[in-house]
C-alpha cells in the first residue's frame, strides 16, 4: 500500500464539496492504490464549521478504505499543512447587485491569502488547483504569492466546460461521446471561453467533416458551452455542483495520468496570442504525475483568432481590476 496523500479541499461543507469529498475519498482522483488524508477547510463561520462536522460524520459512514484520516479546521496554516494537493473550491458568491470587479476583489483577497500561506506550510511537491470563481484570475493571485513553488503548479479549471463541449458535440453528432476527442477549452472560465471545434475528431475524423452545419458550431455551440452554467441555475435554482465536482476528479485524474491530453487553464506565456502572465485553457499533455507540457502546435484560422482574443481581453481587464492584489 503507497503511503498517504494529504489532500486539502477549501469550501469543503459547500455545495461542490458535498459532491467532491466522497469522490476523491472512493478513490476517483488519485486511484484505487492511493490512500488519502482529507485536510477540510472552511470559511471561518459557526455553521459552515458545523455543516463540514456533518460531512466528516458521513465520509466516516462510508467506511472508505482510502480514507486514512481527515482534518477539520477554519485556519488556513493548518489546512494547507503539508499538502500534496491544494484543491481551491471556496470563494464568496455573486450576490444581488454585485459587480464583477467587486467579486474579483472580494475573492482575490481569499486567494492571496490562501496563494502566501499553502507557499508557507504546504508540501514541496505541492499542486494547487483553483476552481472558486473567478478561476482564473484567482489562480493567477495565488501563484503570484507563490515564492517556492513554480507558477505551473498553479492551474485553474477549465474540464467542466470541455466535458460539456464534448457532449454538445456527441449530441448533435448522434454519436457515443466516447468517440469525440481532442475538443479544448481556450481562455478563461466564463462565457467569453472557446472551445475549439476545428481540432476536435469524431471516430477519428475532423468533427467539422461529421457535423457540417458550421453556422451551429460557431453560434449555438460555443453559446450553450459558454452560457451552461447560467441554464443550469435557470434550471435547478442552484448552480452546477456534482458536474462541476465530477470535472474537478477529471482535472486532477488526468493532470497525474501521464500521456493524458486534457484542457486546463495554465499560465500563458504567450502561446496561441494569450498575454503572457494571465492564467488561461488551452490544451495540455500531462508528463510525470502533476506536470504537463503545454500543447502548442494547433494552428488557429480567423475565428478561433477572434474568439481568443476576445477571451483574452477578458482576462487582461480582470488582471487590471485585481494589480494591486498581485504580489
Ligand atoms: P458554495 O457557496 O455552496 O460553497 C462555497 C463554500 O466555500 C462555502 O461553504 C463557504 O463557507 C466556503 N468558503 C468561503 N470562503 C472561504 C474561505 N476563505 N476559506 C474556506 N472556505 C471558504 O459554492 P459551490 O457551489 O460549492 O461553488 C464553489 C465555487 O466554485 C464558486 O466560486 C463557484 O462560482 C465556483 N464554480 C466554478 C466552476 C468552474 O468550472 N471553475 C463551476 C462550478 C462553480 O460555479
Amino acid at each position: 500500500m503507497k503511503s498517504p496523500i494529504r489532500v486539502a479541499v477549501t469550501g469543503a461543507a459547500g455545495q461542490i464539496g458535498y459532491s467532491l469529498l466522497f469522490r476523491i475519498a472512493s478513490g476517483a482522483m488519485f486511484g484505487p492504490d492511493q490512500p488519502v488524508i482529507l485536510q477540510l477547510l472552511e470559511a471561518p463561520i459557526e455553521k459552515a464549521m458545523k455543516a463540514l462536522e456533518g460531512v466528516s460524520m458521513e465520509l466516516d459512514d462510508c467506511a472508505f478504505p482510502l480514507l486514512k484520516g481527515m482534518v477539520l479546521t477554519d485556519d488556513a496554516n493548518v489546512g494547507f499543512k503539508d499538502a500534496n494537493w491544494c484543491l481551491l473550491v471556496g470563494a464568496k458568491p455573486r450576490g444581488p447587485g454585485m459587480e464583477r470587479a467587486d467579486l474579483l476583489k472580494d475573492n482575490g483577497k481569499i486567494f492571496t491569502t490562501q496563494g502566501k500561506i499553502i507557499d508557507a506550510v504546504a508540501a514541496d511537491n505541492a499542486r494547487v488547483a483553483v476552481v472558486g470563481n473567478p478561476a482564473n484570475t484567482n489562480c493567477m493571485i495565488a501563484a503570484s504569492h507563490a515564492k517556492r513553488l513554480p507558477a505551473d503548479r498553479f492551474t485553474a479549471m477549465v474540464r467542466l466546460d470541455q466535458n460539456r463541449a464534448q457532449t454538445q458535440l456527441a449530441k448533435k453528432a448522434g454519436v457515443d461521446l466516447t468517440t469525440v476527442q481532442n475538443i479544448f477549452i481556450y481562455g478563461n472560465h466564463s462565457p467569453t471561453m472557446f472551445p475549439s471545434f476545428a481540432h476536435a475528431t469524431i471516430n477519428g475524423k475532423p468533427a467539422t467533416s461529421v457535423i457540417t452545419d458550421s453556422a451551429w458550431l460557431q453560434g449555438p455551440f460555443c453559446e450553450i458551452v459558454g452560457k451552461r452554467g447560467a441554464a443550469i441555475i435557470a434550471a435547478r435554482g442552484a448552480s452546477s455542483a456534482a458536474s462541476a465536482a465530477n470535472a474537478l476528479v477529471d482535472h486532477v485524474r488526468s493532470l497525474v495520468t501521464p500521456g493524458a491530453i486534457h484542457s486546463v487553464a495554465v499560465k500563458s506565456n504567450g502561446n496561441y496570442g494569450f498575454d503572457a502572465n494571465i492564467w488561461a485553457g488551452m490544451p495540455v499533455k500531462t508528463t510525470t504525475p502533476g506536470s504537463y507540457e503545454v500543447i502548442t502546435s494547433y494552428t488557429m484560422d480567423d475565428f478561433a483568432k477572434s474568439k481568443i482574443a476576445a477571451t483574452n481581453k477578458e482576462l487582461v481587464d480582470e488582471r487590471s481590476f485585481v494589480t494591486e492584489l498581485l504580489g
